[in-house]
C-alpha cells in the first residue's frame, strides 16, 4: 500500500478525491449506469493499493517477455503466437507464485524490491484474432495509473496501435510510456529512424510527444540469466528499470494515482455533459414537434367541423324538396276538380300522397345517405390522422412503435370500431326523423281532403237547395235576387272550404317538417362535432402522452445535468489543486 503522506498536497487532496469518487458512485448508481458505478468503485478501492503499471500493446510485441526480463526469470508465459489470455497482477512476494483470483485474473508474486510500491500488470495483446483478448485489456485500463505501451521495433506504430493509444488517451486520459522492444532486430541507424518516426507520428496523430524507452527484452532476459554484463548494457533494460522504478518517485506515482481518476472522471463527465445537453435538445425538439402536431390537430378539427357544415344545407335541401313535392301534390291532387274525379275514379288520396311525396327520392333514404357520407368522412379522417400521428411519432420524434401505444398493430380493428361507433351514434338517434310518420301524414291529408270534400258537397247542396227553394217557396217573402245571392255566397263558401283545409294542412305539415328539420340539423351538428371531438381528442391524448414522456425524460436529464455540472466542477477544482490545469 502506498504511503500518501509524503506531500501536504497529497494529504489535502486524497480525502477530496475519495469524496468525489463516492459522490460519482452515488450518481452512477442513481442513473442506473452500473458499468460506470463498478469502475468508480474499483478506482476508489485502488487508491489504497500499490501503483498499477499496465503493460499493454499488440500481441507478440513482447509484453510478457519484458516483465520476465525485469524479473530475470520466466514468471509469465511468452510465445510467438497470441499467448497471454488473462490479466496478471505482479506484486512483491517472498517467492514466485501465481494463483487465479478471478475470471481471467491472476495474482503473481516475485521477490523484487521495486514491486513493493508498484504492481506490474501483464495484459493480453490487442489486435489479435482473439477478440476477447483486446476486450479484457480494455476492461482493465481504468485501473492503471500509468501505461507502458510495448511496441515492436519490427513494425512500430500500426494503425491499430494508434487506435488503442487514442482510446487510452481520450477515453481514459492515461499517461503512456513507450517501450520500443526487440531493438536487437535493428541497427542503431534503423532504431534512430524508428524513434523519429514514432515521435513525429505520435505528435501528429495523437497530439503528444512520447517518452520512448528502447529495449531488447530477449537480450535482457538472457543477460540476466547468463550474468552477461555486456549483453545487459546492450539490452538497455537497466535504463528502463531506472526510469520506471527510480525516476518515477513515490510522489510522482501518488500524483498519477490521484490524478488518474480525476482525468478519467473529467473525460467521462465532459462527455456526459455533452451527451446530456444533446438529449435535452432532442427532448425540446420533440416536445415542440409534438406541440406543432397538436396545433395541427386543432386546426384539423376546426376544418372538419367547417367542412361538415355543408351537411346542414344538404339536410335542409332534403326537407325543402319534401315541401316542393307536397306543393306539387297539393296543386295536382287536392283541388275540387281532381278530388271530384278521383272520387269518381275511386283512387285513394292517401295512397297517392304516400307515393308522390314519399315514394321516389324518399327523404329518409336521402338522410341515410347524408349520414353515411358523414360517417365515411369522419372515419376516413380518423384513419388518416392516426396514420399521420403514428408517422410523426416514429419519424420525427423517433419513438419505436413497439415502445408506445400508438395503435400498436391493432389499427384496422380500431378504425372499424370507431367507424361503427360513429355510425351507431348518428343512425340510432336519427330515427327521430321518423316522427314525420308517413302513415299519419297520409291519414291527415286523407281526412283533410275527405272532410273538405264532404263539407264542399254539403255546402254546395245547401247552396243549390237554398237557390231552388228560394225561387220556388220564398220568392213571395224575399225577393229572388236576395235568395239567389245567398245561395251563390253559400256556393262560393263551399268552393273555399277545400282550399282552406288544404292550406291548413300545408301549413301544419310545413310546421311539423320544419321543426323536425331543425331538430335533425341540431342533432347532426351535435353528433358530428362530438364524433370529430372524440377522434381529435383520442389522437391528441395519445400524442400528448409522448410529450409527457419527453417532459419527464427532460426533467430527469436536467437533474442529471446539474449533478454532472457539480461533479465536473469538483473534478476541475481538484485538478487545479493537483497542478493538472
Ligand atoms: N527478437 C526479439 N524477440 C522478442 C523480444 N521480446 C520478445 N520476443 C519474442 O516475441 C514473441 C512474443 O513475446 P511475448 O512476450 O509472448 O509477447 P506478448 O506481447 O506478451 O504477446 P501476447 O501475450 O500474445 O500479447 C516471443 O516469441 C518472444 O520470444 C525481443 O526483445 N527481441
Ligand atoms: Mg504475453
Amino acid at each position: 500500500m502506498l504511503n500518501i503522506t509524503t506531500k501536504t498536497k497529497h494529504r489535502d487532496i486524497f480525502p477530496e478525491v475519495v469524496n468525489l469518487l463516492d459522490n460519482s458512485k452515488k450518481f452512477f448508481e442513481r442513473i442506473g449506469a452500473s458499468d460506470m458505478e463498478k469502475k468508480v468503485v474499483e478506482m476508489r478501492a485502488q487508491l489504497n493499493e500499490p501503483f498499477y503499471l499496465l503493460v499493454a500493446g499488440e500481441y507478440n510485441s513482447g509484453k510478457s517477455s519484458f516483465i520476465n526480463a525485469m524479473c530475470g526469470e520466466r514468471v509469465l508465459t511468452d510465445g510467438p503466437t497470441p499467448t497471454t489470455n488473462r490479466i496478471t497482477l505482479l506484486t512483491y512476494g517472498d517467492k514466485v507464485e501465481i494463483k487465479e483470483v478471478g475470471d481471467h485474473l491472476c495474482q503473481a508474486t516475485y521477490p523484487m524490491e521495486s514491486l513493493k510500491d508498484v504492481t506490474l500488470v501483464d495484459t493480453p495483446g490487442t489486435n489479435s484474432i482473439i477478440i476477447e483478448h483486446s476486450a479484457l485489456t480494455e476492461s482493465f485500463v481504468h485501473r492503471a495509473e500509468l501505461v507502458l505501451f510495448v511496441t515492436s521495433a519490427d513494425h512500430p506504430f500500426t494503425e491499430s496501435e494508434r487506435q488503442f493509444l487514442q482510446f487510452l488517451k481520450n477515453k481514459w486520459g492515461r499517461k503512456v510510456l513507450f517501450i520500443l522492444n526487440k531493438i536487437d532486430l535493428k541497427t542503431p541507424e534503423e532504431l534512430n529512424e524508428i524513434i523519429n518516426f514514432l515521435e513525429k507520428n505520435c505528435y501528429r496523430l495523437l497530439g503528444f510527444e512520447p517518452k520512448i524507452l528502447a529495449v531488447s527484452a530477449r537480450e535482457a532476459y538472457r543477460a540476466k540469466v547468463e550474468g552477461n554484463k555486456e549483453l545487459l548494457d546492450k539490452s538497455k533494460i537497466v535504463e528502463v528499470e531506472n526510469f520506471i522504478f527510480d525516476k518515477l518517485d513515490l510522489d510522482t506515482k501518488i500524483d498519477f494515482k490521484l490524478v488518474s481518476p480525476l482525468k478519467y472522471l473529467f473525460n467521462v463527465f465532459t462527455e456526459l455533459q455533452h451527451n446530456l445537453s444533446e438529449k435535452v435538445n432532442k427532448c425540446n425538439t420533440d416536445i415542440k414537434s409534438i406541440e406543432r402536431f397538436e396545433t395541427r390537430l386543432k386546426n384539423k378539427k376546426h376544418d372538419m367541423q367547417e367542412y361538415t357544415l355543408k351537411y346542414k344545407d344538404e339536410i335542409k335541401l332534403v326537407f325543402s324538396r319534401l315541401k316542393e313535392k307536397l306543393d306539387n301534390f297539393l296543386n295536382s291532387y287536392v283541388t275540387i276538380k281532381s278530388v271530384t274525379f278521383s272520387k269518381v275514379g275511386r283512387e285513394k288520396i292517401d295512397e297517392k300522397f304516400k307515393r308522390e311525396v314519399y315514394g321516389l327520392l324518399n327523404p329518409q333514404v336521402d338522410l341515410d345517405r347524408i349520414i353515411d357520407d358523414v360517417v365515411d368522412y369522419v372515419a376516413r379522417n380518423n384513419r388518416a390522422l392516426w396514420d399521420l400521428a403514428r408517422d410523426h411519432i416514429e419519424k420525427e420524434v423517433g419513438y419505436d412503435r413497439r415502445a408506445g401505444s400508438i395503435l400498436d398493430g391493432h389499427a384496422e380493428r380500431h378504425y372499424d370500431d370507431r367507424k361503427h361507433e360513429i355510425e351507431i351514434a348518428l343512425k340510432s338517434r336519427s330515427k327521430e326523423f321518423r316522427e314525420l310518420d308517413i302513415d299519419r301524414e297520409s291519414e291527415r291529408i286523407n281526412s283533410s281532403v275527405q272532410g273538405g270534400f264532404i263539407s264542399f258537397l254539403v255546402t254546395e247542396a245547401f247552396a243549390i237547395g237554398i237557390g231552388v227553394s228560394a225561387i220556388m217557396i220564398f220568392s213571395w217573402i224575399v225577393p229572388p235576387p236576395v235568395t239567389i245571392g245567398i245561395s251563390v255566397a253559400l256556393a262560393a263558401i263551399g268552393f273555399a272550404i277545400l282550399p282552406k283545409r288544404r292550406k291548413t294542412f300545408r301549413n301544419e305539415f310545413i310546421k311539423r317538417t320544419d321543426a323536425i328539420c331543425e331538430r335533425f340539423v341540431e342533432f347532426m351538428k351535435f353528433e358530428i362535432d362530438k364524433a370529430i371531438d372524440r377522434v381529435i381528442e383520442d389522437i391528441s391524448n395519445n400524442i400528448s402522452s409522448y410529450r409527457d414522456l419527453r417532459w419527464t425524460e427532460r426533467e430527469e436529464i436536467v437533474r442529471q445535468v446539474s449533478e454532472v455540472n457539480m461533479l465536473l466542477e469538483s473534478v476541475k477544482t481538484l485538478m487545479r489543486k493537483s497542478g493538472l490545469s
